[in-house]
């Protein structure tokens, strides 16, 4: 069997998969590679005064990976500039917060130059090659200048931009065009695989193939729909260790006889927060009689604190906790818990299992595994309620959530009064569909999916 070499910005294999508190893509992977041949390759998240592409090998819990450090500018242009301030806001709709500057598209075509050269050596012939993420898309072409004929395969954990956005990005073109030296480039949704198509037709004059193909640049990749999951049984596992059960009576005991609404997101722009306590607020307003009798567990770690708008985020979200915990606490009761913490995952899955409501509500999300580690934690014969925003890649599989508009604050309200008075009964039948759509995104079964077509069985 071949190997398999992973790519990604970050590598991230914890040795404890039930202390993991790593982001999405780095659980997912790690998940994905303990079970595989292979290695997994990235920046170690260092600098150093002068690129040397020096490798530092090493094993963690079985998997092998091989880390290179950075200059401080390429992490500046590279990192926080065009992956950070770039890309993630624009892939994300957010215009307004996209940084349009030279340096760092320079400084992201140098950074990718770099990784390729210096993971060229590591390659042998029939390695499958996985390229991650929006950090890493000008990687295959760079291989390929150096002569890698292996098969190259290429996912996008974000959402694709609209055509009419994309296009305000200068070098839009040179960015598709590069992604078209992958053999196989995987989205999480059909919507984000259409909007890439939307863009070759339209912008680029490519054309559809008879077989389905789009052909642009003189090269018909594949493109396919893979939608991600949880490690289903890794995260029960959790769910039922000595912590995980311990955090559910702890979290019980402490919400004592109120319903518990849980939001658990990294501190990011796209996660729609402001918009989710804006519509926690409205509840609260139209439904005094629930005043007093629920509370919202927000967990929100910071991150990317290096990035202004982060910043901006934080302050504001602090400052719209402080008010709506100043305009409707009493002396026994507080609406919100704002945790500014991360939990290791059995902590996280027995906070899940208490709560009455999962409220998952980003403005715009490539997937969102939150939602899905929400259905697997609940009690099979007593499940909490999923609200789920149409925005998240997880809605195009979990439309047995309640859908809301996020934007809409009175929409939201009405979906929390809705899942608060939502019959057992209901609750079962939902959770059931929504169960079984989280086992059949497993992400075993993501990676053997998408493994199989690199390799084109
Ligand atoms: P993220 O934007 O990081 O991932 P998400 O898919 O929700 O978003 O994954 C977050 C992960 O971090 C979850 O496993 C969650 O449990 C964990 N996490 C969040 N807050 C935590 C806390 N306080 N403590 C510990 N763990 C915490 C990106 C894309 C998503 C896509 C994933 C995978 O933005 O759309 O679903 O990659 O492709």
């Amino acid at each position: 069997m071949s190997r398999l070499i992973v790519v990604s910005n970050r590598v991230s294999a914890p040795t404890d998969p039930a202390a993991g508190s790593a982001g999405g893509l780095a659980m997912a992977l790690s998940a994905a590679l303990r079970k595989y041949d292979g290695l997994w390759f990235g920046w170690s998240g260092e600098t150093c005064e002068t690129f040397t592409g020096a490798l530092k090998t090493e094993d963690r819990a079985g998997v092998t990976v091989a880390l290179v450090d950075l200059e401080a500018q390429d992490v500046d242009e590279y990192y926080n500039g065009y992956a950070n301030k770039t890309l993630w806001p624009l892939f994300h709709h957010r215009v307004d917060l996209t940084a349009y500057e030279r340096s760092y598209g320079e400084g992201y075509e140098r950074v990718n130059r770099r990784f390729a050269e210096v993971l060229r050596p590591l390659i042998q012939p029939d390695d499958l090659i996985w390229i991650h993420d929006y950090h890493m898309i000008p990687m295959a072409r760079e291989l390929r200048r150096l002569g890698v004929k292996n098969r190259i395969g290429f996912f996008l954990h974000t959402p694709w931009p609209v055509r009419q956005l994309l296009v305000t990005l200068p070098f839009h073109r040179r960015l598709v065009e590069s992604l078209f030296d992958y053999d196989l480039i995987g989205f999480h949704t059909a919507e984000w695989r259409d909007l890439l198509e939307d863009y070759v037709l339209h912008e680029v004059g490519g054309e559809r193939l008879a077989d389905g193909r789009v052909e642009a640049f003189g090269r018909a990749p594949q493109l396919g729909v893979f939608p991600i999951g949880i490690d289903v049984e890794g995260f029960l596992a959790a769910r039922d260790s000595v912590l995980g059960r311990r955090t559910y009576d702890r979290m019980a005991a402490s919400a004592a006889f109120r319903s518990m609404l849980v939001g658990v997101d990294r501190l990011d722009y796209s996660k729609g927060l402001e918009e989710r306590l804006l519509g926690y607020e409205q509840f609260l307003q139209d439904n005094p009689d629930r005043r007093g009798q629920v509370f919202l567990l927000q967990v929100t770690p910071l991150s990317r604190d290096d990035v202004d708008t982060y910043q901006d985020i934080r302050a504001r979200l602090d400052a719209l906790a402080g008010r709506i915990n100043g305009a409707f606490a009493d002396m026994d009761w507080q609406p919100i818990r704002y945790l500014n913490r991360t939990y290791r995952r059995d902590q996280l899955a027995g906070m899940y299992r208490a709560a009455r409501v999962g409220l998952v509500t980003p403005l715009r999300d490539g997937m969102n595994l939150v939602a899905k580690e929400f259905v697997a934690a609940q009690d099979p014969e007593d499940p909490g309620v999923l609200v789920l925003s149409r925005f998240a890649g997880a809605a195009a599989e979990l439309g047995d959530a309640l859908i809301v508009n996020p934007y809409a604050r009175e929409e939201m309200s009405d979906a929390l009064r809705r899942a608060l008075a939502m019959p057992r009964e209901e609750r079962i039948a939902r959770w059931q569909g929504l169960m079984a759509a989280v086992r059949a995104s497993d992400v075993g079964l993501w990676r053997d999916r998408y493994v199989a077509a690199l390799r084109g069985d």
